[in-house]
């Protein structure tokens, strides 16, 4: 069986990060080790949330770790919280990556033109820097923008896309992702460029004219699933497209309206059969 980390924070009420990554990563037959970044009440949508920063036991954790001379076949971060967390990431990716394993970075800090509270220009520097490290990496739109020093648009064509794309690039990982991508009215999905291989690649579904939280999560988590049991890059972000595109439907016919996060849980069952 193939092993996943994955190093995120734990929310404990709002159905992001690693109660998304766990599940979902597990569900898809591949051991899910995880590495909590911080305890929240909640994911930091709700007001008032509550936030124990675990920065101080990456190291202890870790070192613990390897002498088990523990070895992955991914390493997938999401939301880290701190400057410092990042930093930690660059000697763990060094420490951990065997031969023929890859580093997902999902670089979580800001959507729809904006940070997410308690983010900096700090912040969306060091994120640059660890995109340098991994092998894949999966912005927003925005947190593109911001990385690459590149205005933020919501309205834009394919030229701005691939603009993003080859500056993304420069810094450094070998594909970038961008997801949220609407090449034509009434859809949405991802554009990527694989360097070594010098080619794009984009998937592109319905979109849904609803937003909820935690969808780059579930979205970033169903790719790494699909991506460590082998499946080529087109597919597994196909596959994660369309979990995502699913599974935002399904939670629209939830009489409750969940604001918070997606009914992932019931949509669980199509993604193992796409990704077998
Ligand atoms: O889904 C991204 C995410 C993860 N973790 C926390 C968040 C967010 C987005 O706001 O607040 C704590």
């Amino acid at each position: 069986m193939k092993r996943v980390l994955t190093i995120q924070d734990i929310s404990c009420l709002g159905k992001c990060s690693l109660t998304i990554a766990l599940p979902v990563i597990s569900a898809m037959g591949v051991e899910t080790v995880i590495l909590p970044t911080a305890v929240l009440s909640t994911h930091t949508m709700f007001k008032n949330f509550t936030v124990k920063d675990l920065s101080d036991q990456i190291t202890p954790i870790t070192n613990h770790w390897k002498s088990e001379n523990v070895e992955f076949d991914a390493i997938y971060t999401g939301y880290l919280g701190t400057v410092e967390e990042i930093e930690l990431m660059k000697d763990l990716f060094k420490t951990f990556k065997k031969d023929g394993s890859f580093v997902f970075v999902d670089p979580v800090m800001a959507d729809n033109g904006k940070l997410y509270p308690a983010f900096n220009d700090d912040y969306v520097k060091k994120n640059a820097e660890l995109c340098a490290s991994a092998d894949i990496i999966v912005p927003n739109i925005t947190e593109a923008a911001f990385m690459t020093g590149t205005e933020y648009r919501e309205e834009y064509g394919e030229d701005y896309i691939k603009t993003l794309l080859s500056r993304l690039t420069e810094l450094g990982a070998k594909v970038s992702v961008l997801t949220g991508v609407s090449l034509s009215k009434g859809k949405t999905g991802v554009y990527g460029y694989d360097r070594e291989k010098d080619e794009y690649f984009t998937y592109q579904n319905d979109l849904i004219d609803a937003k909820y939280h935690g969808t780059g999560d579930l979205f970033s988590s169903a790719a790494v699933g699909a991506l460590v049991k082998g499946k080529s890059l087109y597919e597994s972000f196909k596959i994660a497209a369309d979990y995502t595109a699913l599974t935002i439907a399904e939670t629209l016919k939830n009489p409750k309206k969940p604001w918070y996060g997606v009914d992932f849980e019931a949509t669980l069952p199509k993604l193992i059969e796409a990704s077998k």
